[in-house]
């Protein structure tokens, strides 16, 4: 596919041409969602768990007015380290690109890139969504709404309950997005494996959610299929735990009065510094984790 705003690394290029396994990872996780040198550590490392399992990765973010499709170790290194990088969700993309200015590329950007480029599966930590209050604030994430129409799988870690699980999946119901757990019947919540919600589906065997994948774009059903992997019990922070951060950090968003872009970012800073790390450590496992599971789906998707 051409396009004048895409830089497609070569192996990316290449890997998609022949029809190879390509996974797309994003990068707001980078410049947003985790202090340096842990986030620089673990974009590389995500990206070698993609590799292990015999696919390209493909880390997305935008530089110099172009979409970069497949970023190199000092990209990588510069969307880690740089201060003032744009958070990039889809609004924001015409001015990032027109003004060439660095931006970290949110799950809906980074679909709608990944897309652009013929990429079919996304792998991330976790995915935005409704939020808690959303009936007073109108705050629903644009990776729903992206979700709804672009074709590229997303491979994540079920919802963070800084959002409303309940309400979230209700919003992915209206969509008409599949909802598909791996390996367990609950709706993971990011942190735990519990939410309290049922998956609406449930599938054990990345083969068979790559089949579902491509019956549903063969039947010509726009949209993506959100893919629930939960955490490793090893890992897993116990949900009550989670929710004082959460209710501190809830409480320190609206004693500052944070709108907008800046709810998201703020709540996922507020708890991995309150957290001692724990949700660091879980939340750099689970990214590890989801990067395996998409590169098996876009193996099985490439037969
Ligand atoms: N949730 C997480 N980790 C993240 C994000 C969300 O657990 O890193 C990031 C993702 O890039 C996601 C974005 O696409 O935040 C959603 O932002 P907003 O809620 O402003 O749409
Ligand atoms: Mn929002």
């Amino acid at each position: 596919m051409q396009n004048d705003f895409l830089v497609i690394q070569p192996e990316v290029k290449e890997a998609l041409s022949n029809n190879r396994p390509v996974v797309a990872l994003e990068s707001t996780i980078i410049s947003h969602g985790m202090p340096w040198p842990r986030n620089v550590e673990t974009a590389i490392s995500v990206e070698n768990a993609v590799r292990k399992e015999g696919a390209v990765p493909a880390t997305i973010a935008i530089k110099n007015g172009k979409c970069h499709i497949g970023l190199s170790v000092e990209e990588i290194e510069f969307f880690g380290q740089t201060k003032n990088v744009w958070k990039v969700s889809l609004r924001d993309m015409p001015y990032v690109i027109s003004n060439k200015l660095p931006g970290a590329t949110t799950v809906a950007a980074t679909m709608r890139i990944a897309s652009m480029a013929g990429i079919k599966i996304f792998a991330t930590g976790g995915i935005g969504g409704v939020h808690r209050e959303a009936q007073h604030t109108m705050d629903i994430s644009a990776d729903l709404t992206e979700m709804s129409h672009t074709n590229v799988a997303v491979v994540s870690a079920g919802v963070k309950s800084i959002l409303d699980i309940g309400l979230t999946l209700e919003y992915l119901e209206t969509m008409g997005i599949p909802v598909v757990t791996f390996g367990q019947d609950e709706f993971p919540s990011f942190y735990s494996t519990k939410s309290g919600f049922n998956s609406p589906l449930r599938i054990d065997e990345p083969d068979a959610i790559a089949e579902l994948i491509n019956t549903k774009w063969n039947l010509g059903l726009n949209g993506t299929v959100l893919i629930a992997n939960p955490i490793q019990k090893e890992f897993e922070v116990a949900p009550e735990i989670i929710e004082s951060h959460i209710q501190n950090a809830l409480s320190a968003a609206s004693n500052n009065k944070i709108t907008g872009k800046e709810v998201t970012p703020f709540l996922l800073k507020y708890i991995a510094e309150n957290s001692k790390g724990e949700s660091l450590e879980a939340n750099i496992a689970l990214i590890h984790q989801n990067a395996s599971l998409a590169a098996k789906i876009a193996v099985a998707l490439s037969k």
